[in-house]
């Protein structure tokens, strides 16, 4: 596996390159041009350029983390050519930069939600929540606001200030659309991206719904083993991948995390983890935590075991971690804790390689 740190460009984060190229064990970041308009091609020069202030901090862009999918395209309007068209030629424009894998999202309208971006935990560090009853209450205006009232003036990512206008009528349009319909959209969307993809040598890899349930009735659909198994099914190329996100897959309780990493890194089909822990308050309530085992409800040891077993060679980034030490940085994307994040997964893959070599036979227990 290959760590990775998601980091933005043009001045949009509080972190250096200097300072995640200091960070034991991490080759390079996903990162983003969030000035491209949604539907519009990511332009060959500004890429050149931002892949060489990288290179020239020594870390690598092999990642991209997002390029967002139109609305047309999730609602099938006959203006999605233009747009597939366009994110084709973006797609060949990432490979020429070098990109290898580019995460996305298809979820309708909302990218993840939250009802707070910084909430105390006992050690007066603050984290992401989420409180289902609160999240339901909220249009999503509503939310909107008050996620960005917490975001330090810092743009978050999913909740660019451009989708705010059309946000309402854009979940009214899907009220209407059946499943069955928005995986045909899926479809036609991959179908088209997925043959650029193996062009331009970049891996597509769909990040799950965050929450993974759905809201405001928007038809989400990455969010458990078996409509992952139908996404994947959409179009068998390789190429067709995912984004494992431990933290989004995990709210849902009944997610085992080790057996649906075994299933789909075995099968050569997840290209990007990133690695978060959560601790559950009920079904549909959680608190983000650090990313060690005994600090929230996912397993570490066993997730990290699990790609190790599959012989997992993709990209992980350490997600969203805890404001600590003062810190004041775009929600869930300070350094400090995410830097101990990668050193802890890092020290379990070291774990589990050394161990591995003394003993052959060891670790490959099934989930
Ligand atoms: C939130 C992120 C998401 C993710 C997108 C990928 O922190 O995990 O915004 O980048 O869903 O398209």
């Amino acid at each position: 596996m290959k760590m990775i740190m998601r980091w933005f460009p043009f001045g949009d984060d509080s972190v250096t390159l200097g300072q995640i190229r200091q960070v034991p064990g991490v080759s390079g970041v996903a990162t983003c041009l969030p000035a491209i308009p949604v539907g519009e091609v990511w332009p060959a020069d500004t890429l050149a350029k931002l892949k060489g202030e990288i290179a020239a901090a020594g870390l690598e862009m092999e990642v991209i983390e997002s390029v967002n999918i139109h609305e047309d395209i999730k609602k099938g309007l006959p203006s999605r050519d233009r747009y597939i068209d366009n994110y084709r030629q973006t797609l060949k424009n990432l490979g020429e930069a070098g990109v290898k894998c580019l995460c996305y999202n298809f979820m309708p309208v909302i990218d993840w939600a939250r009802s707070d971006l910084a909430h105390a935990l006992e050690d007066n560090s603050t984290v992401l929540s989420y409180r289902h009853d609160q999240v339901v209450k909220l249009n999503p205006a509503a939310m909107a606001k008050s996620m960005a009232s917490k975001a330090l003036g810092y743009s978050l990512p999913g909740w660019e200030p451009e989708r705010l206008p059309t946000m309402a009528a854009d979940i009214e349009f899907y009220q209407s659309m059946s499943r069955e319909d928005y995986w045909k959209n899926m479809k036609y969307f991959l179908d088209a991206a997925v043959p650029a993809a193996n062009e331009a040598g970049v891996k597509l890899a769909i990040h799950p719904d965050d929450p993974p349930w759905p809201l405001f009735n928007l038809p989400k659909v990455i969010s458990n083993a078996e409509n992952i198994r139908t996404f994947l099914s959409l179009n068998p190329d390789p190429a067709n991948g995912l984004t494992l996100c431990t933290g989004s897959l995990g709210a849902n309780r009944q997610n085992n995390l080790p057996a649906i990493i075994r299933e789909f890194a075995g099968q050569g089909r997840i290209h990007f983890a990133h690695i978060r822990n959560i601790r559950h308050l009920s079904d549909m309530d959680f608190d983000e935590s650090a990313h060690l085992s005994r600090c929230g409800d996912l397993d570490m040891f066993e997730i990290v075991r699990a790609f190790h077993d599959s012989g997992f060679t993709g990209y992980v980034r350490p997600d969203h971690g805890r404001m600590i030490w003062g810190e004041q940085a775009r929600p869930g994307y300070g350094l400090y804790d995410r830097a101990l994040g990668a050193q802890y997964l890092l020290g379990l893959w070291e774990a589990l390689d050394k161990y591995r070599k003394q003993e052959p036979s060891a670790g490959s227990r099934k989930a």
